[in-house]
């Protein structure tokens, strides 16, 4: 039953878009990810083959050279949302992210669709959506998309998506499930392995090794909880591969990171106590001074720019939420 629904879902939204006369839009969560850009790519020319035009936007920025090397040699069309006047007549569909969470930009446009993975309430003014919390990533719902309309996917689309996967279950450790699996046994044999391997294995540069160098400087460490605050900022994507470093630490279980950008304060929070949810715990902690949301392994925040940087305190917060 459960399966049959979710046949249903990329049925309906190909003849619901088909039904579409103005132009449409498939929008990542602001700052994408390798997952966000791959689910996006992937549904993009899925909907090709069904003869519906799209483009691919954005807000934030692409942060990682890893991300750009990705997006360059498979060719992703992805542009900064500025590079089109939108108009209200456009049509989008939000990947990786839902309709009202802190890291999707409210573009012009109307929402015709969700397409996402995490656990979030996306708003009921959103005509179709597909929120599969237990899923390790988008690009594995858009490769059951592929399957369920029977479409090969192309050397590119496997590729990226295969990164996508990838990356998000942090190298298969983090949230993937039998669906997570199949997924990757159905892009295997499609996907250039050299390429995503490459871009798999290189996921650092030297210029990061200065926020690791500030990171390890400032670590303040209780038991199983980790928190670090950088006064200097630090770009959003890697604050998550500093956590993930600092996650796999035998002794740490939970890491709070927390970087001064732009006035707000950033937020990533990675988790592997199996009993403990990263998800509700960054919740309760912006609670009227921010937003958040994310899965149990992992989330994203801010603290509005009226916060003071308080580490100490964040810090004892966080214990006392957690012990
Ligand atoms: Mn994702």
């Amino acid at each position: 039953m459960y399966y049959q629904e979710r046949l249903i879902f990329s049925e309906i939204l190909v003849s619901r878009l088909k039904s579409e006369t103005g132009r449409l839009f498939i929008q990542t969560h602001n700052f994408p990810d390798p997952d966000a850009v791959a689910a996006a790519f992937g549904l993009k020319e899925l909907l090709e083959t069904q003869g519906i035009h799209s483009e691919i936007i954005y807000d934030g920025e692409l942060q990682r050279d890893a991300l750009i090397r990705m997006i360059a040699q498979l060719n992703i069309p992805i542009y900064h949302w500025k590079q089109y006047e939108l108009t209200d007549n456009d049509g989008i569909v939000i990947v990786d992210g839902c309709k009202g969470n802190s890291n999707v930009e409210d573009l012009v446009g109307r929402e015709i669709a969700v397409i996402d993975h995490h656990k979030s309430l996306t708003t009921e003014d959103v005509e179709l959506t597909d929120i599969r919390p237990d899923y390790g990533s988008s690009s594995t719902m858009i490769c059951e998309y592929y399957q369920e309309l029977g479409v090969m996917p192309s050397r590119a689309a496997a590729s990226a998506l295969q990164i996508g996967l990838a990356r998000d279950t942090d190298l298969y450790t983090r949230g993937m499930t039998e669906k997570d699996l199949r997924a990757l046994s159905f892009l295997y044999p499609f996907s250039d392995k050299d390429l995503v391997n490459s871009i798999l294995r290189n996921n650092i540069q030297l210029s990061d090794l200065e926020y690791y160098k500030k990171l390890l400087e400032n670590l303040m460490v209780y038991k199983g909880l980790a928190v670090c605050f950088l006064p200097e900022g630090c770009p959003q994507n890697l604050m998550g591969i500093l956590g993930d470093f600092i996650l796999s630490l035998q002794e740490i279980h939970f890491v709070g990171l927390f970087a001064n950008n732009s006035g707000n304060i950033s937020i990533s929070f990675r988790n592997n106590w199996n009993d403990k949810d990263a998800s509700g715990i960054m919740k309760t902690f912006t609670s009227g001074r921010g937003r958040g949301g994310g899965h149990r392994e992992m989330a994203g925040g801010i603290l509005e720019s009226d916060t003071p940087p308080e580490p100490q305190k964040w810090f004892e917060t966080l214990k006392a939420m957690i012990y």
